[in-house]
């Protein structure tokens, strides 16, 4: 049997790279790709959607990878002109990546859907993968510290993540687009990146009427922890404060419960997950034949499952 639709959901970074691989790996019109949004915020006046630029500057080739964000070629000029005026400077946007934010922040302005304006921005960057925003409406994530309640980015690149996360929670009322609730309706599968399951898958799934809908197809996961790391991120402290468990991917495996119908893990990780199916493998993408070469493997294990549940 081949999958005639996937459904990816993803976050930034790690998700970013599997997104590649995938795109690779399936015929664009087979695959969609459904990206977190609670991380958007305002600066500068500019409407920032950091999690589907990484996703769209990874599928263009243009994405900065070691970073992990970003443009790889780039410069920072406009940001040490804020700098001189004594403007914040805390988020680094660059000057060719600002070229984005502009245009998203003017159409957002003339009242284009931020599905519409990620659909042409993929259209010029020569992406022809379906990259969908979560929601067409603002969802903050919020991280509640003892400092207080920041929002996310203010949480991770302005505080350093350095205050301790109570409890995460997710601000506004916004509703999934009719796009993302009609894709995961049709996939045959759904994929969850190797994201922070908190802060970039959960908002997804906290939307009304998208877990259940994940709920009913076969999912399956990658393990964002690696021998008792996080790829990147502060993903192990979250799993310590929040869910009192060490880094593992059973700890992972926990945390989505009975979604899950599978779980790839880098090889050796294997034993801690006994709870499902597992597949264990080569995980971390330093290249972009790594990210191919995983997308594989996590489509082989998709498909050998829904042959032989
Ligand atoms: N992350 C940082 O740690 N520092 C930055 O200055 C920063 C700038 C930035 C600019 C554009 C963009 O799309 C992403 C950027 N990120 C930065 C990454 C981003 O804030 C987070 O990694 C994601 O939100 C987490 O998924």
């Amino acid at each position: 049997m081949t999958l005639a639709r996937v459904v990816y959901l993803s976050g930034g970074v790690g998700g970013a790279r599997l997104a590649h691989g995938l795109s690779r790996a399936l015929d664009p019109e087979r695959l969609t790709m459904i990206v977190n949004t609670g991380d958007d915020f305002t600066h500068w006046g500019l409407s920032i959607s950091p999690d589907l630029d990484t996703v769209m500057y990874a599928l263009a080739d243009l994405g900065d990878v070691a970073r992990g964000w970003g443009l790889a070629t780039e410069s920072f000029a406009t940001l040490s002109m804020v700098q001189q005026y004594g403007g914040e400077t805390w988020f680094q946007l660059g000057d060719r990546d600002l070229g984005t934010h502009l245009m998203r922040s003017q159409w957002l302005r003339e009242g284009t859907s931020l599905t519409d304006i990620t659909s042409k921005l993929c259209h010029g960057l020569g992406v022809r993968a379906k990259l969908l925003p979560m929601s067409d409406e603002r969802c903050e994530t919020m991280i509640d510290t003892d400092d207080g309640t920041l929002s996310f980015q203010h949480w991770l690149v302005r505080a350093r993540a350095v205050p301790d996360v109570r409890r995460i929670w997710f601000r506004g009322r916004a509703r999934p687009t009719q796009a993302v609730l009609r894709a995961i309706e049709a996939a045959d599968v759904v994929i969850v990146g190797p994201s922070n399951p908190y802060v970039s898958i959960d908002p997804i799934l906290a939307l009304p009427g998208v877990y259940e809908r994940v709920r009913a197809k076969p999912v399956f996961a990658v393990s964002p922890i690696v021998h008792g790391q996080a790829v990147k991120g502060p993903l192990v402290r979250m799993l310590q404060t929040l869910s009192r468990a060490e880094a593992t991917p059973a700890a992972i495996a926990a945390h989505y419960g009975d979604l899950l119908h599978g779980l790839v893990v880098e090889a050796g990780d294997e034993a801690s997950v006994r709870t499902l199916p597992v597949l264990g493998t080569a995980t971390v993408m330093h290249t972009r034949e790594h990210s191919l070469t995983l997308a594989r493997a996590v489509l082989e294990l998709c498909e050998s499952r829904l042959v032989q549940p």
